[in-house]
């Protein structure tokens, strides 16, 4: 998880009940090199092991959240040509199934510009903060690619085909807040209160039914391929799933003793 020697590519930070994960290659803009992309996946791997990780926050260092490939490291074939098709297939495919399927959810503070994969990411992460400042890039087109990370799935679920075809094939810019206007994003803040919101946001959600929200998560994911039927049926499965499971006895009794309920996030 080192830049050279000394400074760690992406920061680690246990909370209580929660994980910290900082892009930190700040002079890079946060832009994705392969050691930034294994300390992460490391770490997401970490935190669906870990039970005592209940959430995730991603964010970056300085003054980008990512500016996605880095594209001074991309790596090359042996006859000396771009080798993007492994980049896409060890690293950015993983990272999105990755933080699709993290039975925990996953918060991204955009601190700042976010561009090409690093926009995809921030979408493929559950609940998505921004600083008024930030900007979404689908920076692709500018260098004769075509948007990767999930983005081409994600965006125009989020904003529409006509707004995600326009900034996929312009590249312009996305504001923060024509982002949250457009439901890309939940909420943009103040530059100076976007950490402490989304440090709360992610505290709160440490202490929430956890179990329930993996399964909300993969609800959600599904219900873009099932029909109707198909999903009435998942949405049983689960639910039967979650009634069985201790916090929904707990959320049950805290509601008729009218406190907060305690969860443990447990299955069983
Ligand atoms: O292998 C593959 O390529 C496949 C995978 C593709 C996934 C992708 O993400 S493709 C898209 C890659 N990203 C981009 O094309 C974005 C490139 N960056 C920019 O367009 C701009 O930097 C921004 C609009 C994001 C921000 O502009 P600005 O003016 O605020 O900052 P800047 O001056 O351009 O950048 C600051 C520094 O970061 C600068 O270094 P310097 O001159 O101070 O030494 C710049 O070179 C560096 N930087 C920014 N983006 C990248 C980068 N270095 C390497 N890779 C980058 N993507």
């Amino acid at each position: 998880m080192s830049e050279g020697v000394m400074e760690p590519v992406l920061l680690v930070e246990r909370r209580e009940g929660w994980l910290k994960l900082t892009l930190n290659r700040p002079k890079r803009l946060n832009a994705f090199n392969d050691e930034l992309h294994r300390a992460l996946a490391g770490a997401l791997d970490q935190a669906a092991e870990d039970d005592g990780v209940r959430a995730v926050l991603l964010t970056g260092a300085g003054r980008g959240f990512s500016a996605g490939q880095d594209l001074a490291a991309v790596p090359v074939t042996s006859d000396g040509s771009p080798d993007i098709g492994s980049v896409v297939t060890r690293f950015y495919n993983p990272l999105i199934r990755r933080l699709r399927e993290l039975p925990k959810p996953v918060v991204c503070a955009v601190n700042g510009v976010a561009a090409g994969a690093g926009a995809n990411i921030a979408f493929a992460c559950d609940i998505v903060l921004a600083a008024r400042s930030a900007q979404f890039i689908q920076a692709f087109s500018k260098i004769a690619l075509v948007p990767d990370s999930g983005g081409t799935w994600t965006l125009p679920r989020l904003v529409g085909d006509q707004r995600a075809r326009a900034l996929m094939l312009l590249g312009e810019p996305l504001p923060a807040e024509q982002a949250e206007a457009w439901g890309a994003i939940w909420k943009v803040h103040d530059d100076e209160t976007l950490m402490a919101a989304a440090e709360a946001l992610t505290a709160h959600l440490a202490t929430q039914a956890t179990h329930a929200l993996a399964l909300t998560k993969r609800a959600l994911d599904r219900s873009s391929t099932n029909t109707l039927a198909a999903q009435l049926d998942l949405e049983l499965e689960y639910q039967v799933a979650c009634g069985a499971a201790p916090d929904y006895a707990e959320g049950v009794k805290a509601f008729t003793e009218k406190r907060p309920p305690r969860f443990t996030g447990r299955a069983r």
